[in-house]
C-alpha cells in the first residue's frame, strides 16, 4: 500500500507530466508558426510521449487504491526566440524533470516501497534517453548556426519522427 507522502508526490508528478505535454504542444505551436513543421510534428509526439507518460503513472495510482486528485495544469508560453531557443527549453526542462524523478526515487528509497520505486526506475531510465535525444539535436542545430539550408534539412529529419507509445514496452 502506497503512503500518503508518496501518493502527494506522485500526483504532483503526474500532474507535471501532463504540464509537460502542454509544454511540448506549444513548443509544437511555435515552430509550425514559424515555418518549421518538421520540428512541429516532433514536438507533437513528444505531447503524445508526455500523456503517456502521465497516464502511466494514473494507472499505477488506481492499482494502488489510491486518492486520485488532478489540480490544475499550468499555462504554458508559446513564444521562443528561435528553434535553438525553443530546444534548449526543451532539455532545460528535461533536466528539471529528471531532477523531480530522482527526489522522487529518494522517497520511494527511504519509505523502503519497491513498487513504487520500480515504477519510478522506469521514468528514470526514460529520461536518460529524452535528455540524450534533445542533446543531440541541439548539437545539430548549433553546427548549421543561421544557415537556411542547415535548418531545412534538419527541419526535414525532426519531421521523420513517428509515434511509439513509451509505456507499451
Ligand atoms: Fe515525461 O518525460 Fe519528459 O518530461
Amino acid at each position: 500500500m502506497i503512503s500518503t507522502t508518496l501518493q502527494t508526490a506522485i500526483v504532483e508528478q503526474l500532474n507535471k507530466e501532463f504540464h509537460s505535454a502542454y509544454l511540448y504542444l506549444g513548443m509544437s505551436a511555435y515552430c509550425s508558426n514559424e515555418g518549421f513543421n518538421g520540428a512541429s510534428s516532433w514536438f507533437l509526439i513528444q505531447y503524445r510521449e508526455e500523456v503517456a507518460h502521465g497516464m502511466k503513472m494514473f494507472k499505477y495510482l488506481e492499482d494502488q487504491g489510491a486518492d486520485i486528485q488532478l489540480p490544475e495544469i499550468k499555462g504554458v508560453k508559446v513564444k521562443y526566440k528561435s528553434l535553438l531557443d525553443v530546444f534548449k527549453k526543451s532539455l532545460a526542462h528535461e533536466q528539471m524533470m529528471t531532477k523531480n524523478l530522482n527526489n522522487l526515487s529518494d522517497i520511494a528509497m527511504k519509505e523502503k516501497d519497491h513498487a513504487t520505486y520500480n515504477l519510478l526506475q522506469w521514468y528514470v531510465t526514460e529520461q536518460v534517453e529524452e535528455e540524450a535525444t534533445v542533446s543531440e539535436i541541439i548539437d545539430h542545430i548549433t553546427l548549421v548556426g543561421d544557415n537556411g539550408y542547415g535548418l531545412y534539412t534538419i527541419d526535414k529529419e525532426l519531421a521523420g519522427r513517428t509515434f511509439v507509445d513509451p509505456t507499451a514496452v
